[in-house]
């Protein structure tokens, strides 16, 4: 899937501003209501809704938007795609009254050739549903219903099998883009080598009768196309500059379809660059590398998991202030921008899918169907990004180590793993386990063992030094059943910002900077760890729970970014290894 471009043949329009919304709390609206919302107030796209009305802060259910646009005349000649970013839940669209979309899983973009259904020179309705009813089957999910309010994460309110609030609505930009009839419909970039060879592949509409020229770095070849869905062949960049950590060179590939008379253009950005795990190494340009960053969410006042530029560049300032290289999208595929930014930036992503908080009960074929498509949704967006440099398909799966579970979800976990690599053979895959290496048997068909451990706090509360070594001993253990490279993707402490405490105490910042600093030293002692991520990078909104002071506080930054002790310590660790 293409990112929505603006150029010489493509036309963009943005529907992002003041919608007119209205929260179906009885589910009084069917699907037959879509030609106008009666009852409705305003509603800010792209962002969550739970933070803009107190009211709604527990709303968790059908959520309708309404916007009105008028369409250009000589848009008429073309192809009219509508494009959503990423709607929670189950979302739907309609346009002027016609049913145009319909899709499951929230953090992904979500998008249809609605041509036959707008009116061109006039005023048009689009209606879109967000329905972010809490489910015990989805990806994420919510927690089964008779244990409900009793038993969430952490025993939380609302009853969500993870630690996040589970914010509804529009979260990421909603476009109207125009192609040609016959476009190019998709361009996957490789990189086998860093000799400069950049394998492409243009996907066509149809099989087109026409010609393509594809241009790299001032180097053109020209197709004949006859009766052809794509094009497969390489160009070699001469003396190519590498995309590398904090050195991001990029480079662009041009297309232009030409089909009875009229061209279809797009621009794709990309990096040369080989990532693959040698031994013990993740190696980048044949170069070992190591992790130094954070788990991260997509969460800020107000607009909850809507996507702001203005966020996520802050966020990308601070991770060059206090001296990371990569972050992980926890606990789903972020917004396109972020990896955008990350590829301009230099900054390595482990990204990840919606797939937290699996259970036993979710080893079934058609979660793993459902699960397959969301995996090949993610990598079909995110392949030509170099700052993505692995593939995380799961985040804690509860796999249990009884005969019959385990059997189940390794079947679950082999079957995702193929997925991934036949969608992507250039990037190691792996998932992120917190149990212990009994009940993570799956890791036997990935590239990198990922693991989040909290001792000291969640084991061993309050003891730094004192559990030390069972978390020394917890390593060697994953280390001694799989053999593989670790990354420690998550390990920290809540700190409560401006609370201090001589000793170090929970909950105060002198204890979250210890940890930090302490358990650092200890992973970096390991040659078989190639990373370690912090958790988090700031803090977040969460459900209710006793364990929750209002956010999870385990950030190193505030929830409005601003620096706790362990970033100061942090930074002067980094910088120094810089
Ligand atoms: C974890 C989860 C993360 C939580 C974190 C915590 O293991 O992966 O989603 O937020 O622990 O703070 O408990």
């Amino acid at each position: 899937m293409l990112y929505p471009q603006r150029n010489a043949s493509r036309e963009l329009m943005c529907l992002d501003g003041c919608w007119r919304f209205f929260a179906d709390k009885n589910n009084e609206i069917s699907t037959a209501f879509i030609n106008g919302l009666t009852e409705s107030i305003p509603m800010a796209v792209p962002g969550s809704w739970n933070e803009q009305y107190t009211e709604l802060f527990d709303f968790h259910g059908k959520g309708w938007y309404e916007t009105h646009t008028s369409i250009p005349k000589h848009w008429e000649n073309q192809r009219v795609f509508l494009r959503l970013g990423a709607v929670t839940g189950k979302a739907a669209a309609w346009i002027n009254g016609q049913p145009v979309l319909e899709h499951e899983g929230s953090a992904l973009p979500i998008e249809a050739d609605v041509s036959a259904f707008v009116k061109y020179g006039e005023e048009n309705t689009i209606v879109v549903l967000a329905d972010s009813t809490l489910d015990p089957w989805g990806l994420p999910p919510a927690q089964i219903e008779e244990k409900e309010a009793r038993d969430g994460f952490y025993k939380s309110y609302p009853a969500v099998n993870y630690d996040f609030y589970p914010y509804g609505g529009i979260q990421r930009s909603v476009y109207l883009y125009t192609t040609e009839k016959e476009y190019i419909r998709d361009i996957i970039i490789t990189t086998p080598t860093t000799d400069g060879t950049v394998h492409y592949r243009i996907e066509f509409s149809a099989a087109v009768n026409g010609t393509l020229s594809v241009e790299i770095d001032g180097q053109e070849k020209q197709y004949r196309l006859l009766g052809q869905e794509s094009v497969e062949d390489s160009i070699v960049v001469q003396n190519p500059k590498l995309w590398e950590i904090g050195q991001p060179n990029l480079y662009q590939l041009h297309a232009e379809l030409t089909c009875n008379g009229k061209t279809d253009r797009y621009q794709e950005r990309f990096g040369i660059r080989t990532v693959c795990v040698q031994g013990d190494a993740f190696l980048l340009n044949d170069k070992p590398v190591f992790f130094r960053g954070f788990g991260k969410h997509e969460d800020f006042h107000i607009i909850g998991k809507g996507f702001s530029h203005a966020v996520a560049i802050k966020d990308f300032s601070l991770l060059k202030w206090i001296g990371a290289n990569s972050f992980r999208t926890s606990h789903y595929p972020y917004d396109e921008s972020m990896l955008q930014y990350a590829d301009e930036m230099g900054i390595m992503v482990i990204a990840e899918t919606p797939f937290v908080g699996l259970c036993d009960r979710m080893y079934r074929q058609d979660i793993l169907d459902k699960a397959n498509v969301v995996i090949e949704e993610m990598i079909a967006r995110d392949k030509n990004h170099p700052s993505v440099v692995m593939w995380s398909l799961a985040n804690e799966p509860g796999i249990g180590a009884d005969e019959e579970h385990r059997v189940k979800a390794e079947y679950f976990f082999r079957e995702m793993q193929k997925t991934a690599r036949r969608m992507d053979g250039t990037r190691p895959l792996t998932y992120v386990a917190c149990e212990e290496p009994e009940n993570n048997t799956p890791f036997q068909f990935f590239d990198v063992v990922c693991i989040n451990k909290y001792y000291g706090w969640y084991i061993g509360s309050g003891r730094i030094e004192g559990t030390l070594k069972n978390l020394d001993a917890c390593l060697e253990r994953f280390r001694n059943t799989f053999g593989k490279p670790m990354i420690i993707t998550e390990f920290g402490a809540d700190a409560i910002d401006g609370i201090h405490h001589d000793p170090p105490l929970m909950y105060s910042e002198e204890f979250q900077e210890k940890m930090i600093v302490e358990q650092y030293q200890l992973f970096c002692s390991k040659p078989y760890i190639i990373g370690t991520h912090v958790w988090a990078f700031a803090d977040f909104q969460t459900t209710q729970t006793t364990a929750r002071p209002l956010l999870n506080r385990k950030g190193i930054f505030t929830r409005d970014r601003q620096p706790k002790m362990a970033a100061h310590a942090l930074r002067k660790v980094w910088n120094k290894e810089n």
